[in-house]
């Protein structure tokens, strides 16, 4: 079918910094194909987490996750493929740890996730929420553009 090229929000969150994953990480989404458009190392503040989070906002997990998420710095990426929105979702796998190891194994989620809360990364789930959650790290739309896409140029050998 028709296929669009798509702009989403990824984070890898603390646990994944922490854990020493951010290369890895940024090393997948490079071999996937992805063009990353933007990129920030930030600690989050409360009041940012409870907006980023707000549909959350007064469910029983939100202190926790609002506690995890602000806990020590996080990585924010822009990516663009065809359909990034739902390749980076079912990349990184279902939300909960233990659901990802038996729905999803090789997802992101199921490889580095630890429990219900701490599952390494993060991706936007629709359009709006794209849209909203880029206004918190990259004031909506990126500074700057690659010229050139490594689909363009071909990848290195490594
Ligand atoms: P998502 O990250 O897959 O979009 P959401 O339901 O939007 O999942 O939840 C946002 C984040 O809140 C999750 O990634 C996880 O860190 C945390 N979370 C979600 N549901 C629970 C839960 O039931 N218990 C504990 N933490 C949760
Ligand atoms: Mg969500």
């Amino acid at each position: 079918g028709l296929t669009m090229a798509e702009r989403t929000l990824v984070l890898i969150k603390p646990d994944g910094v922490q854990r020493g994953l951010v290369g890895h990480i940024v090393d997948r989404i490079e071999r996937k194909g992805y063009t990353l458009v933007a990129l920030q190392l930030r600690t989050l503040d409360a009041a940012t987490a409870q907006e980023h989070y707000g549909e959350h906002v007064g469910k029983p997990f939100f202190p926790n996750l609002q506690k995890f998420i602000t806990s020590d710095v996080v990585v924010g990426m822009e990516l663009v493929a065809d359909s990034a929105i739902d390749k980076w979702r079912s990349f990184i796998g279902p939300t909960n740890t233990q659901k990802a190891k038996t729905d999803a194994p090789e997802s992101l989620r199921a490889l580095f996730g630890t429990d219900g809360t701490m599952n390494a990364v993060h991706g936007s789930d629709s359009v709006g929420s794209v849209k909203r959650e880029l206004g918190f790290w990259f004031d909506g739309d990126s500074k700057s553009k690659p010229m050139k896409t490594t689909a363009q140029i071909g990848r290195a050998h490594v």
